[in-house]
């Protein structure tokens, strides 16, 4: 990582001052001293590096969550699974790789070890892998070299949290074991493009405490790797802060959230009181009390299906086409990137449901953009604060979708505009926003007209604008999915409390507890019962958030049958959906309890948005 150091403000005003701009590449330190207006302006001289601009340049990247979990139908495995259970009947690299270029994507990533340990590698330094399985294979291997078959990228993701290595938590024990796998990943397949370290530990308070050397890690990637950008817990990627597809309305590249790999990033960030989740990172109220600068774009990672693996139960819930292209607005049309999951089958291979949607998407986005309607458009244009810009239109085309796009490697720099289209004489405002950066999409009802004009507002310097494409994006119905599995009733009773707004059919509605007793929901009569269903607050780091739990039924309210042990639910931090809890059998209850063992943020409440149960 290049850090341009500041010799003084005086040297960089004086750089300033002449036509050629002085740029910092990826970090800025802030000298002491600096004003409001000269920290924004070292934010807008803050550029990418190669890599970084490369990868944004792609857009689409896909996952591919596939493991022990795959075997276990769980999204989170203890570690302690059989490396026998991994079994894939007729795996298929091509296939999955072709379906994935159908889609669009130009880099696929794939998990290679999830939280679980088990190494979908032959790694040498541990048994919990697919050599021990009756597989025998290698699937990092096989996906690598289809990758390089089909002229698609390949990244890794790695998860920094083991719950099979005996030496995690004994940190330098670990830390060497895990630089040893990167290693092997990093040697033996290819070009790796993008690592991806994820940040999520589940363990607790009390678990183990796991100090990573992420200077030694990133030292690696540059010597193995140095063309790949490292994401999440890396330093040239960042989370977007949530698992369901949305990025935020104003994304800015630029922020003072430091890298968690920087040795000061906890001060960083805890002075500003910032995390990858916080609403605003770029705001000029924001950075103007920043100490340093990073260039750190987003990448919304969201899975095709409720879960990141593959559940048979899921493939009523593949999601629809037109969700899929909101998805795609709202990430790479809103300067992020997207990731989006599609997790293979027991069989080995993408499933029929999720290839054909994939097929449609990458259609949709290619038809769509395929013919630009602007005259001109991307001829490169400099605007500061208040100056405009317009464009001819090609006669009689039907719009209804502008592109505008930053030239980032010289910074990213619009902070409000607007786009007005003359129809019949007449300027009439279309869309407005606030950042603009790598690509901004914005839709509209269809029309024609005969020009655009582009106004910017705001800027943080001279906005250097890249483009102005206009497109017609054919409408889409919805056939979403509806998780159909749960049913809650309002005339069931929550003892001591009133539940109602946990029983209302409406996940907006939030019911919260007074203490960490356990819940009691009376069904009202015996029913035939296959599972329960709990719908937490629909926010990442939601207060009150059950992460652990026990559960029990009844027919009396008074002889109590436990029905598993302790229980989690495995990443609802992070992706709060529903949780569907099957039983495995049929049973005949009229009470059901739920305790709560732990919540997300070890308070002394819980919550609930729905409760309800799975009758088929
Ligand atoms: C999360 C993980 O806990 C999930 O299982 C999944 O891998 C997702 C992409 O990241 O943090």
């Amino acid at each position: 990582m290049k850090k341009i150091i500041i010799p003084s403000l005086l040297s960089i005003l004086l750089s300033c001052a002449g036509s050629n701009e002085q740029y910092f590449e990826k970090h800025a330190i802030i000298p002491q001293g600096a004003t409001s207006e000269e920290i924004i302006d070292i934010a807008a001289r803050v550029t990418p590096t190669r890599n970084q601009l490369e990868w944004q340049q792609m857009e689409l990247t896909a996952f591919l969550h596939y493991g022990i979990n795959t075997y276990t139908n769980r999204e989170w495995g203890d570690g302690k699974e059989s490396p026998e259970l991994f079994n894939p009947t007729a795996f298929d690299a091509d296939q999955i790789v072709k379906s994935l270029k159908a889609g669009g994507f130009k880099l696929i990533i794939l998990t290679c070890k999830h939280h679980d340990g088990f190494c979908l590698w032959p790694s040498k330094f541990t048994e919990h892998s697919v050599k021990n399985s009756p597989y025998k294979g290698d699937v990092v291997k096989e996906i690598s070299e289809a990758c390089a078959r089909h002229g698609i990228k390949f990244g890794v993701y790695l998860s920094p949290w083991d719950r099979n290595a005996p030496s995690y938590g004994d940190s330098p024990k670990y830390n060497e074991y895990f630089i040893n796998q990167l290693t092997e990943l990093l040697t033996n397949y290819g070009e790796v493009s993008e690592v991806w370290f994820d940040g999520a530990c589940g363990e607790g308070p009390n678990g183990k405490v796991q100090v990573y050397d992420w200077e030694a890690v990133t030292a690696t990637i540059h010597k193995l790797q140095p063309d790949a950008v490292t994401a999440i817990c890396g330093d040239d990627v960042r989370w977007v802060g949530n698992e369901s597809g949305k990025g935020r309305e104003s994304e800015w590249n630029v922020t003072p959230l430091a890298p968690k790999v920087y040795a000061n990033s906890g001060t960083l960030r805890s002075e500003l009181n910032i995390d990858e989740t916080t609403r605003d990172l770029g705001s000029r109220e924001l950075i103007s009390k920043a100490k340093e600068l990073f260039w750190y774009a987003s990448e919304t990672d969201v899975s095709i299906r409720p879960g990141w693996f593959y559940h048979e139960s899921q493939n009523q819930y593949v999601r629809s086409l037109k969700n899929l292209v909101d998805i795609y607005f709202s990430s790479v049309g809103s300067n992020s990137s997207l990731l989006l999951n599609i997790p293979p089958t027991l069989e080995g291979k993408v499933h029929p449901i999720d290839s054909v949607r994939l097929k449609e998407f990458g259609d949709y986005i290619s038809n769509a953009f395929a013919q630009d309607y602007a005259i001109n458009g991307n001829k490169v244009v400099t605007l500061a604060a208040g100056e405009e810009c317009s464009r001819d239109i090609q006669s009689g085309a039907k719009i209804n979708c502008v592109m505008l796009q930053e030239d980032i490697s010289k910074g990213q720099r619009v902070e409000s505009f607007t786009v007005e289209l003359l129809i019949d004489g007449q300027w009439i405002a279309v869309g407005k926003g606030t950042t603009i950066g790598y690509k901004r999409l914005l839709r509209f009802p269809a029309t024609t007209a005969e020009k655009v004009r582009v106004i910017i507002n705001e800027s943080r310097r001279e906005a250097n604008i890249l483009r102005i494409g206009l497109f017609h994006c054919p409408e889409l119905g919805d056939n979403s999915a509806i998780q159909k599995e749960h049913i809650s009733s309002s005339a069931w009773e929550v003892a001591g409390s009133n539940g109602r707004k946990m029983l209302d059919n409406d996940i907006e509605t939030l019911w919260i507890s007074s203490d960490m007793q356990p819940l009691t929901i009376d069904l009202g009569q015996q029913l035939n019962i296959l599972g329960f269903s709990y719908i937490p607050a629909n926010n990442v780091n939601a207060a009150g958030t059950i992460t652990k739990y026990r559960v029990a039924i009844s027919t009396d309210g008074e002889n109590w049958q436990q029905m598993e042990g302790d229980r989690e639910f495995e990443n609802i931090r992070n992706n709060p959906i529903a949780q569907n809890v099957r039983f495995g059998q049929s049973h005949s209850v009229r009470y059901l309890r739920l305790e709560p063992l732990e919540t997300t943020d070890n308070g002394s409440t819980f919550s609930v948005a729905e409760f309800g149960v799975i009758v088929k």
